[in-house]
């Protein structure tokens, strides 16, 4: 049996796990997940009873019951280097004795949502959309550090996205990965628009955002604005959602990233006050988690 050397799993000496301070039996497994910590007491307002509120660095958990269903809401701050903690943490949460820093004999699956703000790229994309990441293209490169990355991924899509991008070899390379089937068929409805979202390293380069840095490509945009494959259409970019699908799908566990639009980079216009409006998103996520 794998044992799991105290610098590889840390635990606080009151037995949470490092960097999320939870304890086995403080998360429930329906997990929300949100970039900013403000947004897991505007998720959690909606419960109808909270168990516990947990709060370390970043990472602000509520796990409380909301029609019925135990959801824990977990904030993950910004970025895929986040991510990596916060999935392979509620992994070990759930999959993982951490008495005995060995692997459980019974796996337990998470459902993961994660709602998130993006920025849209498509006529169709205005700000005030929702949108369901059907497939995340990683350009941060996360996927690429674990085995098995070419079995879960789109390689033929991989390939394409990168002639058509003319890809610079000094980047990393983009990975494609799709959502959660069942998991976008009943949260997503009628109500989202199912798209191809890039989550990026950054959000002012990585986005195509020239401030004061001329960019490396100034076409960037232009060309992930025109790529189409096989019907597929690049719709956003975010920071999270290929990281969060792709670490869930190698750990067996089931994911999916929602994300309202708050700007738009073709129409140059945002929504600077979206913190108001973000909850008709967190509704309809609740109820269909
Ligand atoms: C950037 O402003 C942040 O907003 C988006 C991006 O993915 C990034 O985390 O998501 P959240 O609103 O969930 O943080
Ligand atoms: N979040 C992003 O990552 N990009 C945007 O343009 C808006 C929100």
């Amino acid at each position: 049996m794998k044992y799991f050397a105290e610098s590889e799993l840390i635990i606080n000496e009151d037995g949470s796990i490092f960097h999320l301070h939870l304890l086995p039996e403080q998360l429930a497994q329906k997990i929300i997940l949100v970039g900013d910590p403000g947004r897991v007491s505007l998720v959690a307002s909606h419960f109808d009873t909270i168990e516990c509120d947990v709060q370390s660095r970043e990472f602000h958990t509520m796990t409380g019951s909301y029609n019925g269903k135990r959801i824990s809401v977990v904030s993950t701050g910004i970025g895929c280097d986040n991510i990596d903690i916060v999935l392979n943490e509620l992994d070990a949460l759930v999959n993982i004795d951490l008495k005995t820093r060995t692997e459980k004999e019974k796996f337990t699956s998470l459902t993961l949502v994660r709602i998130g703000t993006c920025g849209g790229l498509q006529e169709n994309t205005p700000v005030g959309t929702y949108i369901a990441s059907e497939k995340s293209i990683g350009f941060d490169g996360l996927l690429n550090f674990y085995n098995g990355r070419n079995e879960v991924c789109d390689l033929a899509f991989e390939q394409q996205f990168k002639e058509h991008m003319h890809w610079n070899s000094l980047l990393c390379a983009p990975y494609v990965i799709d959502a959660d089937k069942e998991t976008l068929e009943r949260v997503a409805g009628k109500e989202m628009v199912r798209g191809v979202t890039i989550a990026c390293g950054g959000f002012f380069g990585p986005q195509g955002r020239e401030l004061r840095i001329p960019l490396a490509d100034p076409k960037q945009n232009e060309k992930v604005e025109s790529f189409e494959y096989n019907g597929h259409r690049i719709t956003n970019f975010e920071m999270e959602s290929s990281a969060l699908a792709g670490l869930a799908r190698l750990l067996g566990h089931k994911a999916l990233t929602c994300c309202m639009v708050i700007a738009n980079r073709r129409a140059k216009n945002v929504n600077a006050s979206y913190k108001n409006s973000i909850d008709g998103l967190i509704q309809l996520v609740l109820d269909r988690i």
